[in-house]
């Protein structure tokens, strides 16, 4: 049974620790150690071996991929412990009943020494190594969970992302669960978290994709909720190592059914989702772009206005807000929340009725180090607008313009905690609009 970090006693985490430490002494060219298994998410060496580099992001192999990952990852780590009961604990960032929650647990900050505590290092935001907690927006995952759809041809409005017709390393849009939390968790953390080469280092990686596991399974109790039932989600074959070091082959058909397939389950599970709303996915050629503005580019914050053209007689349908073309200078302090029409004089606040969702940046690398038109090197994101497009026009604030404003939410700091102020990097936006479907 998986557990909350929280609850596992010192006998527990010495046998966590232990696992982890023996994982570490082994050579990258044992697929059993700690550098191979973080490589078969992500290695910038250039050099490659057996399922080096095949972490899903982007597409409705997200989550399945990440559950085989997970499995094989913790028969390795089980083995290691030499405890024959160990399983893989969760980071639950999103226990609202708990203040420290979006804290790292303390066993991953003290001893802040890796060389005495496998669980700490060195490589995250010095923030988050004081006790700093990440951002509350970067686990507002309630829009997600509302949502009833697993996967659709473009993966907007949907829980699970886009159905692809091949495996894809770094794929965009992300779904709004991939972005938020995940995604954001990622960056937040920061540091080797921030990139898909160095964030399976980071032990903290297991627990925070634990928690994104439980997550989804937390999904599936909501009424109208099922994860796909044919096509190649079930079938695409991916490559693992088992704690034996042997080559294993796996797909989605074989990891629907946790505790039948993979022999595991959670100790507890999220609220379940109440909606019940059939999301209305709407496929891209359908969507009519009604208004936009190009090339903007910000640092800090960045307020934008697009005129909307519509006919009276048009007032209704679906709509979307899209971010194309957007590339970075460097990974920013955390993700930006979204907003579209906060009245002036009033302070986003990701709990208000203005609040569209996050864009964030984990999958994306500085513009200068990749080549244009490579993976990595600009993102796309879609937000589902409509109920706030019907609640403005309710309020007489949907009048032709939106403005949509980009609020960076770094990691709070713990009292006391001062950190020399970097200049943000720039964030470029190629083309945001606004279409209806
Ligand atoms: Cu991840």
């Amino acid at each position: 049974m998986r557990r909350n970090i929280d609850d596992l006693n010192a006998t527990e985490i010495a046998t966590l620790r232990a696992g982890i430490a023996a994982m570490k002494a082994r050579p990258i060219s044992d697929p059993t150690s700690w550098e191979y298994q973080a490589a078969i998410h992500g290695h910038s060496s250039g050099a490659s071996q057996p399922a080096w580099n095949s972490c899903q992001h982007g597409s409705f192999f997200f989550l399945s991929w990440h559950r085989m990952y997970l499995h094989f990852f913790e028969r390795i780590l089980r083995d290691a412990s030499g405890d024959p009961n160990f399983a893989l604990p969760y980071w639950d960032y999103t226990d609202l009943t708990n203040p420290n929650a979006r804290q790292l647990p303390d066993e991953f900050l003290t001893p802040a020494d890796a060389s005495t505590n496998p669980l700490f290092t060195s490589n995250r935001r010095a923030v988050i190594n004081a006790g700093g907690s990440i951002a509350a927006s970067a686990v507002s995952f309630a829009d997600a969970y509302d949502l009833t759809v697993f996967s659709s041809t473009n993966g907007a409005s949907t829980f699970g992302g886009q159905e692809v017709g091949a495996p894809i390393h770094a794929g965009f849009p992300h779904s709004e669960f991939e972005s938020t939390p995940h995604d954001d968790v990622h960056v937040q953390v920061g540091g080797g978290m921030g990139s898909f080469e160095e964030a399976a280092l980071d032990p903290i990686f297991w627990l925070h994709h634990a928690n994104i596991d439980r997550l989804w399974e937390g999904w599936l109790q909501g009424p109208g909720r099922s994860n796909p039932s044919s096509g190649l989600w079930l079938t695409q074959m991916f490559t693992f190592f088992d704690e034996n070091g042997n080559q294993v082959p796996m797909s989605g058909a074989d990891i629907v059914n946790t505790a039948q397939d993979l022999s595991y389950t959670y100790d507890a599970l999220p609220p379940a989702p109440q909606s019940e709303e059939t999301v209305v996915v709407v496929e891209e050629q359908e969507l009519v772009v009604i208004g936009d503005t190009t090339n903007v580019e910000f640092q800090e914050d960045g307020s934008f206005t697009i005129i909307v053209i519509e006919e009276e007689s048009e007032e209704s349908g679906t709509y979307e807000l899209t971010l194309a073309d957007v590339e970075v200078e460097a990974l920013p302090g955390g993700h930006y929340e979204v907003y579209v029409n906060v009245p002036e004089g009033v302070t986003p606040n990701y709990d208000s009725r203005y609040y569209v969702g996050n864009l964030s940046f984990f999958g994306l690398k500085p513009r200068d180090q990749v080549e244009p038109g490579s993976e990595g090197r600009s993102s796309i994101h879609q937000y589902d607008i409509t109920d706030l497009v019907a609640d403005l026009r309710a309020t007489n604030e949907w009048t032709g313009e939106a403005e949509v404003t980009f609020v960076l939410a770094a990691p709070e700091p713990p009292p006391g905690f001062a950190e020399p102020e970097d200049e943000p990097p720039a964030i470029y936006i190629g083309r945001i609009s606004i279409s209806r479907g």
